[in-house]
């Protein structure tokens, strides 16, 4: 009996003595940590988060404060530990957790970060702001998952020592939402923008106009919203983007690091301006609103010249709430306009957007045209177009439908999305390289990926996370870290322990059977 009661005994206080040794890391190298930073280096102890740490900053630059200001916001509800955020001219006493800007860094480029953690205090360095933040996430990943729960839980609030140096790989890390198809609320993308900070992604591609409906508000052409944005796929309402409204997103994006990109899709996919204004069909008679999901019908009128006024126009007022360099103008599926009208008409709407200021952005379809120089292709299908444009000295972002489109299904049994270029289950969708993705384009031809959610069958947020996750942090990855560095054997492991992060903070993901949850 005595010697029943003391195995149970012994057994209770091992149970608890790898309890508490789960709750004081000591193995930097033991984190799940997406994307995969460059190095890590482990030094055995661990730093305590407290009620005495705060956030410092260094300088007197808003934009650090700001960052201090995305930390703190993120640690406090969770631990309960009220960080304020200070700013400081020189290294803070012990305890704290330190933001400084550091030119001299060699290596790290404008987006790379440095973490030091020794058993005193936790210092992120990087030469810009953009680094800083980057660090910033790697940091909250090495913290426990329960970090991200919207309410307090019970600390300790430990991160193991050592230093991490990371820069990412390519500098365009993308992905796309459709708000065309279904029009989903500036809150919704935000969610999604503050998802996709968190795993470093720094580029959302808007696919703001398509044949189901049109959603950004135009002021010198405003039926184009009150007619083409009323409705989406289905018949219900649909909505639109005030510009007041977009310029919004445009902020929330910028202070999480993230350039939106508009893409209004010409001269097919155009059936809700061609509802909107008579003018621009060849027959001067509007078309009908459109609810289904087919493809490929509509086209704008490309010989006539209020076409081009129309897009000049559009283009003007968009360039002026959009900071970021690039304009996209679709050009896909134009199976309804003539090859010898789609061409001149590709030509003449990437001068248009280079007169507003911008560099034109395409999907794969408009290699058929001649490419002015600077203007980036979007593979998404078509092989042969992929080397076309880079024939042309055209960078590819590459968004492969049958790897990287989050509308495709995961496998026969999911119910959302659909499946014209296969199933793709988070094994597949992390398994490429983008550079030997292409045969006959090399890396220096790539400026990186971009993972598209287009929205036919889906209609809400939870739909929305659904296909979104888990699959987002791998493409995260594959544009962050070498591919040399990269394999799906190791990265289900760090994915799996995601799982809690994703549950506590409430994303809706899929439960996919390849990985270990
Ligand atoms: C193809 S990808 C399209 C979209 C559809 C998508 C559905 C591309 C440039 N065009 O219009 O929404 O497939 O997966």
């Amino acid at each position: 009996m005595k010697t029943r009661f003391i195995s149970a005994a012994a057994i209770i206080f091992l149970i608890v003595a790898q309890f508490s040794c789960i709750q004081v890391p000591t193995d930097l190298t033991r984190e799940s940590i997406i994307p995969r930073p460059v190095l890590v280096q482990p030094t055995a102890l661990s730093f305590k988060l407290t009620d005495k740490t705060d956030i410092y900053v260094s300088g007197q630059s808003d934009e650090i404060k700001s960052i201090g200001n995305y930390l703190a916001d993120k640690l406090n509800p969770s631990t309960g530990l009220r960080f304020e955020v200070k700013t400081t001219s020189k290294a803070p006493h012990n305890g704290n957790i330190y933001l400084i800007l550091d030119p001299d860094i060699p290596g790290i480029g404008e987006e790379g970060y440095e973490i030091s953690i020794t058993k005193k205090m936790v210092q992120i360095s990087a030469v810009k702001p953009a680094g800083l933040f980057y660090g910033v996430q790697t940091l909250l990943q090495i913290l426990p998952a329960k970090v991200e729960s919207p309410t307090i839980q019970e600390g300790p609030w430990s991160l193991a020592t050592g230093t991490i140096k990371d820069y990412p790989d390519y500098g365009y890390r993308g992905a796309m939402l459709d708000v065309a198809r279904h029009f989903f609320k500036a809150e919704d993308v935000k969610r999604l923008i503050d998802q996709m900070a968190r795993y470093k992604m720094n580029r959302l591609h808007l696919h703001l106009a398509d044949d189901q409906g049109w959603r950004i508000e135009i002021k010198s052409w405003p039926n184009l919203t009150t007619t083409g944005g009323s409705t989406q796929v289905g018949g219900a309402a649909g909505g639109f983007y005030t510009q007041a409204e977009y310029t919004d997103i445009v902020k929330y994006a910028q202070a999480r690091y993230i350039t939106i990109i508009p893409e209004i899709d010409m001269p097919g996919h155009t059936n809700a301006a061609l509802a909107s204004y008579a003018e621009l069909n060849c027959n001067g008679k509007a078309t009908k609103l459109y609810t289904g999901t087919d493809v490929g019908f509509s086209t704008l009128c490309t010989s006539k010249e209020i076409t081009y006024q129309f897009i000049s126009d559009v283009f003007r007022e968009i360039a002026v709430i959009t900071p970021g360099p690039y304009i996209h103008i679709g050009g896909d599926e134009s199976h309804v306009t003539k090859k010898e009208d789609y061409i001149p008409f590709i030509s003449r709407v990437q001068e248009i957007v280079t007169s507003v200021g911008k560099i034109p952005m395409g999907w794969d379809d408009i290699a058929l045209s001649t490419l002015k120089p600077g203007t980036v292709c979007q593979h998404w299908a078509t092989v042969e177009n992929a080397v076309k444009a880079t024939g042309q000295g055209a960078k590819l972002v590459l968004s492969p439908a049958s790897k990287a489109y989050l509308d495709m299904k995961y496998d026969s049994a999911t119910t959302l999305g659909l499946h014209w270029a296969g199933y793709v289950e988070v094994d597949k969708g992390y398994s490429w390289d983008p550079a030997s993705y292409v045969h006959g384009v090399t890396k220096a031809g790539i400026l990186g990926i971009e993972a598209a959610l287009w929205t036919e069958t889906i209609t809400n947020k939870e739909e929305i996370d659904y296909m979104v996750f888990p699959r987002l942090p791998g493409y995260a990855e594959i544009g962050w870290t070498l591919s040399s560095m990269r394999s799906w054997d190791e990265y289900k492991v760090r994915l799996g322990k995601q799982g809690e992060r994703f549950k506590a903070m409430g994303i809706n993901f899929y439960r996919s059977p390849k990985v270990a949850w």
